[in-house]
């Protein structure tokens, strides 16, 4: 166990990062990861931010003397969910065995990327980096958020009757083969929702999703994106799953 097996057995591991106005953040949480986990490739999935957050993630790629950083350039703001769906789609394209999804904010430290990493190794199809495993918590949180994400993962567990504690938390680790199998041409949730369609894709086919504790840290500099319309989307989304249990 924590052998980092997952990298020494050749497997190429690609770390999606979506960003909208990260220009504060972005720089921090590259060199993180880099010094995390050096054998990972990063693609930054920047929507056209106005702050300038492309143009600082192609300076980074151009000083990553090794070509491990990457930036995928979107037309405009698409929302998280489509950001990923081009992330994935570029990495699977490119042959990685391991696709990551980690926030930009800082919120998901890259420091404990390689317990995720390790999970995979003991045999799970997907790992969820999650707030609300024994060992799991949040930080500089204001307990009206705490109280809306808990409660969302809780309405998504039993609504979807997902064995699953932190159902909309971002901070994963995907195998390829576990991505090809979700069906992902039919997604069309978009924000916080997209995290649970595709827990619930994951459960529903069978494939063994873990959960592993993180310690998730509020974002220090710009502002969040989350947004009345994306709790609502996942409010409506969960409850349509849930009433008319497909496939
Ligand atoms: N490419 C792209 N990235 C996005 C979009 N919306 C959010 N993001 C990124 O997705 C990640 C999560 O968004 P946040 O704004 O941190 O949302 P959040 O974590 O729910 O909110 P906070 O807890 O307040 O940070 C960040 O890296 C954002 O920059 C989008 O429309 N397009
Ligand atoms: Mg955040």
């Amino acid at each position: 166990m924590g052998e980092r097996g997952i990298a020494r057995m050749g497997n190429r591991i690609l770390v999606i990062v979506p960003t909208y106005n990260e220009a504060e953040n972005i720089a921090s949480i590259a060199a993180r990861l880099r010094t995390s986990v050096p054998d990972a490739d990063l693609l930054i999935a920047d929507d056209n931010s106005p702050d300038g957050t492309g143009a600082i993630a192609d300076e980074l790629a151009e000083q990553n003397r090794d070509g491990r950083v990457h930036v995928l350039h979107r037309a405009g703001k698409d929302g998280l969910g489509a950001a990923y769906l081009a992330g994935f789609q570029w990495g699977l394209e490119r042959g990685y065995d391991v696709l990551v999804e980690m926030d930009a904010d800082g919120s998901h430290r890259p420091e404990e990327l390689p317990r995720l990493l390790d999970a995979l190794d003991e045999g799970a199809d997907l790992v969820l980096g999650s707030r609300w495993v024994p060992g799991g918590r949040v930080v500089n949180w204001p307990k009206s958020r705490e109280v809306l994400s808990r409660g969302g993962s809780l309405y998504a567990r039993i609504m979807l009757r997902l064995p699953v504690r932190d159902v909309t938390g971002g901070y994963r680790a995907f195998r390829t083969r576990t991505l090809l199998g979700l069906g992902l041409d039919e997604v069309e949730s978009q924000g916080y929702c997209f995290q649970v369609d595709l827990a619930r894709r994951a459960v529903r086919r069978g494939f063994k999703v873990t959960e592993v504790p993180i310690t998730f840290v509020e974002r220090e500099h710009g502002v969040s994106k989350m947004s009345r319309s994306i709790v609502f989307e996942a409010l409506w989304r969960v409850t349509v799953w849930g009433l008319r249990p497909a496939r």
